[in-house]
């Protein structure tokens, strides 16, 4: 039986604006206070999962969030109308206003944790949305995503949809960025890396920047997802990575098959995760390419987001690899000439494409940012909501709602608009009918 891994990437929403709320990313503090413009951004968004569309690999798409989020800002006491609630938002805390107008649900890399139903003892696929509890703005997303991963994989027999972990800086979860399967075959036995920046008290911490998964975390995730402890790899990020502006581990390493592209500097036990890895996948080699600083070093890696690229298998290649990379790798002589060497050299890599993702990398976030990976079987493929996959038609589709709902300029003192709020909302109400999500939104209950 066929078993396929399907990319469901996150729509670009409508608030898409640059607040420089995350801490420890650098380019979301370097572009604070930027205009954004939204409509350029989902039209990239689309544009990615287009071009894998057409290289034969399952595109699927994830709905934005409501935002603003008016009940967020209710429940921290501004009242009255929905105008009056913006204004006085925007006036007494202008940081909660940005928060609940945050887009960051488009990096659905962090919606959630997804272990395909091969690696689960129940051999069902487990999802368990991330609890983002180190800042309030992507906290802000985890209920949402909840009841739109429902919607999308909504089949009980093939699915199972376990609630985020407990939101607590003991407990942080930043969901599949920080993990990575590695496998001969998508539908054989993986073994699944789970990596982590603070772990038990005599692990080190990061100094300037905060850890945003807990080592706690990966093994309460690894439980309930019912994984063989025998193929789960737990491994602490360095933390002098996370420091130059490394927040999750796919800024700085990313796995396909049995390939695993990272910098040397990615872990803090580099010799004892590569070991680990290698006795847990027993059907097929590691095929470690790995680049140091004399090559590309983690300031350029930040800045380019060389590792942040996606490995797929397109049919065409024969279980040969693209790298789907952001157009920043381009730009930087030293990371595109480690890129044409990889090409170059005996590996499963066998292309590069390379696409404007700009705004998007203006807050941090990449190609493989914008994508949550499923790997599934011809059965639990046709379980998932049908209207949920990218084709040719609901790829025009989509194109023409975001030139009709979208704005192409956004700043910090446009959020109290209600006039946007009013547009976002009749853009995502528009979208649940043509992804097929029902009521998804809660301004949809009235
Ligand atoms: O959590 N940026 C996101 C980027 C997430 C990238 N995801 C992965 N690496 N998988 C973050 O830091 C910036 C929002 C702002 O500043 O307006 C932001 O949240």
């Amino acid at each position: 039986m066929k078993t396929l891994e399907a990319n469901f990437d996150g729509l670009v929403g409508p608030t898409h604006n640059y607040a420089g709320l995350a801490l420890g990313n650098v380019a979301s503090a370097r572009n604070a206070a930027q205009p954004s413009n939204p409509r350029e951004a989902v039209l990239q968004g689309l544009a990615k999962m287009k071009a894998l569309h057409d290289l034969g690999l399952p595109q699927g798409i994830l709905p934005p969030q409501e935002r603003p989020h008016l009940p967020t800002l209710r429940a921290l006491g501004f009242h009255g109308s929905d105008a009056d609630v913006l204004r006085q938002a925007q006036r007494q805390a202008p940081g909660l206003l940005a928060a609940a107008c945050s887009a960051s649900s488009m990096w659905t890399a962090n919606a959630a944790t997804v272990s395909p139903s091969v690696d689960c003892a129940d051999a069902r696929v487990h999802f368990t949305p991330a609890n983002l509890c180190t800042h309030l703005h992507r906290a802000l997303e985890t209920q949402q995503t909840t009841a739109a991963l429902k919607r999308v994989f909504p089949d009980p027999r093939h699915f199972v949809h376990h609630a985020p972990l407990p939101a607590t800086p003991a407990l942080g979860d930043e969901g599949a960025a920080n993990h990575t399967r590695l496998c001969a075959d998508y539908g054989s036995p993986g073994v699944e890396l789970f990596v982590y920046g603070r772990g038990n008290d005599d692990e080190p911490s990061p100094k300037a920047y905060p850890a945003r998964q807990t080592r706690a975390a990966c093994e309460a995730l690894a439980r309930l997802h019912r994984l063989d402890r025998q193929r789960t790899v737990l491994a602490q990020q360095n933390p002098q990575a996370i420091d130059l502006g490394v927040f999750h581990n796919d800024v700085i390493a990313v796995g396909n098959r049995n390939l695993l592209l990272c910098h040397h500097a990615a872990f803090g036990d580099r010799t004892g995760t590569l070991a680990r890895l290698r006795q847990a996948l027993t059907a097929s080699e590691l095929q470690l390419l790995e680049l140091d600083d004399d090559e590309v070093t983690v300031a350029e890696a930040v800045e380019s987001y060389l590792f942040n690229s996606q490995l797929v298998c397109p049919p065409a290649l024969n279980g040969r690899m693209l790298l789907v990379a952001a157009g920043e790798c381009r730009e930087r002589p030293r990371v595109w000439n480690a890129i044409q060497r990889l090409l170059a050299a005996d590996n499963p890599l066998a292309e590069v494409r390379v696409f404007d993702l700009r705004q998007s990398m203006r807050n941090g976030g990449g190609p493989a940012c914008l994508r949550l990976r499923v790997v599934l079987t011809e059965p639990e493929r046709r379980a998932v909501n049908p209207a949920c996959w990218l084709d040719h038609a609901r790829y025009l589709e989509l194109v023409n709602w975001a030139q009709r709902h979208y704005r192409d300029r956004l700043l910090a003192q446009d959020l109290n608009d209600p006039q946007l709020l009013d547009d976002s909302r009749r853009a995502l109400d528009r979208l649940t009918q043509i992804l097929g999500l029902g009521n998804l939104y809660d301004f949809q209950h009235g």
